[in-house]
């Protein structure tokens, strides 16, 4: 894939935020567009396109919230929204969900795209838990929207994000999490476009990524110095946004990529996969992708998307889409449904997760975290 190939589009401020942040690690590189209501905040982004739409229904002062609205919006510019995918050959959508505009105005985007014939990986913050209630339902609503149309979805829950910046300060947290973010999903564009020797190209990020997997998470670490490897893997083996790893046992697919210089040693590819291996479930499938760029000599960048069917605690739990594959989970065929040769209906419960435990750690054993109902585990449909 050529770098120019792939194209990064914002929806809404934090979705352009999250744009400006990964064109600040690759400037020339990276092909952006940011899609708002708002026009300051367009007029704020480093985008390198810039589509205002709605203006006859915001008059440019973005949605305030209203989804309604932001959907509008949408609908009517539908044309010009499809006119930016026209050459790319993979569209990386940036928002975060909670706004009118990131929540209702990405998943017509995925859809235009789709329509376009051009897959898609949208990655979304959800919102903080303090934002209220609102905010929480604007985003959930979208989710199920977005796993219906793109070909990969991450969702990153923003309490957790801001709990791995470091900081606990409003102007040093936000742009140390978007940067966190904006570095992440760089180092997945720089597999992408400047593979070495091991590759993982698009259709792996897809097999990750894609809804029927469950919820995709990221997670990553930077470290440098002799020991790097063992200390970046020590990093992303207790990040927050794995759970502190323990998660990972439930994981049947990941993908780990590796930025380093050229002095990246087979011995520090071995540091980092062994210790996640030994985290993860016996069956998982697990791509490597590196990349070498000679800037990143003496340190390395370590980024793993992990799909748990269940979802990851703080952020949105639900059963799988569709039904997994047969390799991916040891009990695959419901009896009552298969046995007796009539179709039976899917019960539409509620998406049950972690429920009143969502907040608490998870109650393990052997890998499982028992606080999730066993059918929902199991990623068997009532
Ligand atoms: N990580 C991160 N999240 C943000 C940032 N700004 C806002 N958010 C989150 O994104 C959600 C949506 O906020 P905005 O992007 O400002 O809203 P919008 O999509 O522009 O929508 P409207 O302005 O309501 O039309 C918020 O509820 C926050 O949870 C940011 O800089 N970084
Ligand atoms: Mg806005």
């Amino acid at each position: 894939m050529e770098h120019n190939d792939i194209l990064v589009i914002g929806i809404g401020g934090a979705g352009g935020r999250l744009v400006d942040a990964l064109a600040a690690r690759a400037p020339e590189a990276v092909r952006t567009a940011m899609i708002d209501t708002d026009a300051a905040a367009l007029a704020a982004s480093q985008a390198v396109s810039k589509l205002q739409i709605g203006s006859h229904v915001t008059n440019g002062q973005g949605t305030g919230g209203d989804a309604g609205l932001a959907r509008r919006a949408a609908t009517d510019d539908a044309e010009i929204i499809r006119g930016l995918f026209s050459d790319a050959r993979l569209v990386v959508v940036l928002a975060g969900l909670g706004g009118g505009t990131g929540s209702a105005v990405t998943p017509e985007v995925i859809k235009a795209a789709g329509l376009s014939g051009t897959p898609t990986l949208c990655v979304a913050t959800q919102p903080f838990s303090f934002e209220g209630a609102p905010r929480a339902a604007l985003a959930r609503a979208a989710v199920p929207e977005i796993r219906e149309a793109a070909d990969g979805l991450i969702l990153i829950p923003n309490d957790k994000l801001f709990k791995s910046v470091g900081s606990d300060k409003v102007n040093e947290a936000f742009p140390a999490a978007d940067a966190a973010l904006g570095m992440s999903v760089w180092s997945l564009w720089q597999i992408l476009t400047r593979p070495g020797y091991l590759n993982a190209g698009p259709a792996d990020l897809a097999q990750v990524t894609k809804p029927e997997r469950g919820i995709a998470s990221l997670a990553w670490a930077e470290a440098h110095g002799r020991k790097r490897g063992a200390s970046a893997v020590k990093q992303l083996l207790t990040h927050p946004m794995l759970d502190g790893g323990a998660a990972l046992g439930e994981c049947r697919s990941i993908m780990v990529s590796i930025v380093g210089g050229e002095d990246l040693t087979l011995k520090d590819l071995g540091d980092i996969m062994a210790p996640i291996k030994a985290a993860c479930h016996e069956r998982v499938v697990i791509t490597l992708g590196t990349s070498i760029d000679p800037e990143w000599k003496a340190r390395l960048l370590l980024t793993l998307i992990a799909a748990r069917p269940g979802g990851w605690s703080g952020g949105v739990e639900m059963r799988p889409a569709k039904a997994q594959e047969p390799t991916d989970l040891p009990i695959t065929e419901n009896p009552a449904v298969v046995g007796r040769g009539g179709v039976q209906t899917t019960l539409q419960l509620e998406p049950a997760g972690r429920g009143r435990f969502a907040n608490t750690d998870p109650t393990l054993l052997d890998g499982e975290d028992l606080d999730i109902p066993t059918y929902q585990r199991r990623g068997i449909k009532l």
